[in-house]
């Protein structure tokens, strides 16, 4: 069963209604003074986009330039068609704030419903968002998406686990999201209040904001004994609702009749082969106040080739690997996070949590990784923690190809926040 038309259309259905909106989308753009700019500049005409190929001719957007347009320069719309604004959460750097009309939000909302609707969750389910209000989209993105499918939704926002918890049991809660460092922290808290996750009502859990690996999916999925989906978004797109796992859990599919999605080479900017990894950009095909064109996440993904099982034809992309600005560089080798994330995760004595710290000794880079052992392996013995330490150590060696030193903690030892995990510290400075 479907919520949606747009989610059974063919390809060619999808492709028409691309490129009638994205004329649309470029004429919009084109009354904003930094659209206007840069479309004269690189001679850009919105009547002239014949195919889906003359995408690839138009310039690209940054993140510097939302920075530089701070705070209306991307503004189609006079002001006072404006209802509401988010700003970046600010994850690697200034903010960058993004506007809606009410249509905006109308077309957000049932994008996210579409989402929720994919996965099973229905209007008799009871929907708690466990994730931060205010300026961060996954908020009031989410929120307005579950009211749209029809969901009883509890506003709990971030923080305060034993509230919510106390939620989730008082109002029989099937349905969360929450962001997968908070879920693996609340998963610690339950058992310390001797509650086992599995014995909470919840069946489906959207999870993202951050990168996490298909280890810890498993894992939450496991403890909690309900299924987790994979909710891609970001701000520049509205924010949540941009691509979503069905059931198959393989890839998300990202929907083509709101957005042209495409995957460059980060460096070059040119397209990569098909089913290559690269830098997700995007388009928004449905917004009037604020339309992106072209858009460099800096978001690291590639298309799933062939169909989905499920029969969706909007394409999927792969879980993200992390962004272009994540990447750690250590005597010369290339590292992301979410290598570290997946060989811990799928350790069984590795507990939810792990901190990437760089240092430089004299003039060598040093890779430290703390890694939080559960309370059941963390014993006296000696023996057992070393074997432990070498163990991780050299599954990490043979994965990212430089040895880094181990370092076991206690489990709940190392900073945990309600927003975005920080995973890596770098204290190299830049002497
Ligand atoms: P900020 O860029 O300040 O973190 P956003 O709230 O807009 O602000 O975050 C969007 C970013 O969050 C995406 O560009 C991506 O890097 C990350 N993100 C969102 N959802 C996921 C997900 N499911 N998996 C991995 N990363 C995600
Ligand atoms: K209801
Ligand atoms: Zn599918």
């Amino acid at each position: 069963m479907l919520y949606d038309d747009a989610e059974k259309w063919s390809r060619e259905e999808i492709e028409k209604a691309q490129i009638e909106r994205l004329r649309r989308s470029l004429q919009q753009a084109a009354a904003s003074r930094f659209y206007g700019a840069l479309f004269r500049e690189h001679g850009v005409n919105p009547d002239a986009v014949r195919g889906l190929d003359d995408v690839r001719r138009l310039p690209f957007t940054t993140k510097k330039d939302l920075r530089e347009a701070y705070p209306d320069g991307l503004l189609a719309m006079p002001h006072a068609d404006m209802v509401r604004m988010h700003v970046s959460s600010g994850t690697t750097g200034a903010p960058t704030v993004i506007y809606h009309t009410k249509n905006d939000l109308d077309w957000w909302a049932s994008l996210m419903a579409r989402c929720m609707h994919m996965v099973g969750i229905r209007p008799t389910d009871v929907f708690q968002n466990m994730s931060g209000y205010g300026l961060f989209t996954g908020g009031l993105g989410i929120h307005y998406g579950a009211e749209r499918l029809g969901c009883l939704t509890i506003p709990a926002g971030a923080g305060n686990t034993k509230r919510q918890i106390k939620l989730i049991t008082d109002f029989n809660v099937t349905a969360v999201h929450i962001i997968p460092s908070y879920a693996l922290h609340l998963a610690n808290v339950l058992r310390d209040m001797g509650v086992d996750p599995a014995s909470l009502p919840i069946r489906f859990a959207l999870v993202g904001a951050e990168p996490y690996t298909e280890a810890a999916r498993r894992r939450l999925e496991e403890m909690f004994d309900m299924k987790v989906y994979n909710s891609y978004g970001l701000s520049e797109m509205n924010g949540p609702g941009v691509a979503f796992e069905c059931t198959e859990q393989h890839g998300m599919h990202l929907w083509e009749d709101a957005y042209i999605a495409e995957i460059v080479d980060p460096e070059t900017g040119e397209p990569v082969p098909e089913g290559e990894l690269g830098e997700l950009v995007m388009t928004t095909l449905g917004r009037e106040g604020m339309p992106v064109i072209r858009y460099r996440t800096r978001d690291l993904t590639r298309f799933l080739p062939g169909p989905c099982p499920c029969g969706r034809v909007h394409r999927r992309i792969d879980r993200i690997a992390g962004r272009c600005d994540d990447m750690i560089i250590i005597k010369g080798v290339n590292i992301y996070p979410m290598q570290v994330e997946a060989i811990l995760m799928a350790m069984p004595e590795v507990g939810q949590n792990y901190l990437i710290e760089l240092d430089r000794v004299g003039v060598m880079d040093q890779i430290t990784i703390k890694v939080e052992v559960k309370e059941e392996f963390f014993v006296e013995d000696m023996r057992a923690l070393t074997g432990l330490q070498k163990r991780i150590t050299s599954r990490l060696r043979d994965e990212i190809l430089v040895t880094p030193r181990v370092e076991l903690v206690e489990a709940k030892s190392l900073p945990q926040g309600e927003g975005k995990a920080k995973r890596v510290v770098d204290k190299r400075g830049t002497d």
